[in-house]
């Protein structure tokens, strides 16, 4: 069993998309470990993307994860982080196939609907970061 860290960004929030998105996690057999809606302070997105500091998209992703409530869930199952991953499709909306929760409900960057943990190490850290 594997553990990973799934964010539900603003405008799937705002948009009354919530049980959409954690349904399709169910239907697949994952389970919810824990679930929260929060709004994140700047600091917290900017650990959490740390690694993106230096891009110049960087300053725009945390005024937009900051600029409504999220939903933090921990998802656990069989290879739960490939598993999601996959579920999730590619990073900009206009590459992700239909039948992923991006090519299905977003249309741009940088609102993608949905973070999630891509190696057990960010799993572990961001389960950490969130739940801790
Ligand atoms: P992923 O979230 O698929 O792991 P990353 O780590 O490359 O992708 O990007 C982190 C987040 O930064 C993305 N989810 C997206 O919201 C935002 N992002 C990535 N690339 C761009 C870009 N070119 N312009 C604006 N935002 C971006």
């Amino acid at each position: 069993m594997e553990q990973t860290l799934v964010i539900l960004k603003p405008e799937i929030v705002a948009r009354g998309l919530i049980g959409r998105i954690l349904q399709r996690f169910e239907d697949k057999g994952l389970r919810i470990k824990d679930l929260v809606l929060k709004q994140l302070e700047r600091e917290t997105v900017e650990a959490h993307y740390a690694h993106h500091a230096s891009k110049p998209f960087f300053q725009g992703l945390v005024d937009y994860m900051t600029s409504g409530p999220v939903v933090l869930a921990v998802l656990e199952g069989p290879q739960a982080i490939t598993v999601v991953r996959n579920m999730c499709g590619h990073t900009n909306p206009v590459e992700a196939l239909p039948g992923t929760i991006r090519g299905d409900f977003s249309v741009e960057l940088p609102a993608n609907a949905i973070h999630a943990s891509d190696s057990p190490e960010a799993a572990q850290a961001e389960i950490q970061r969130f739940f801790g």
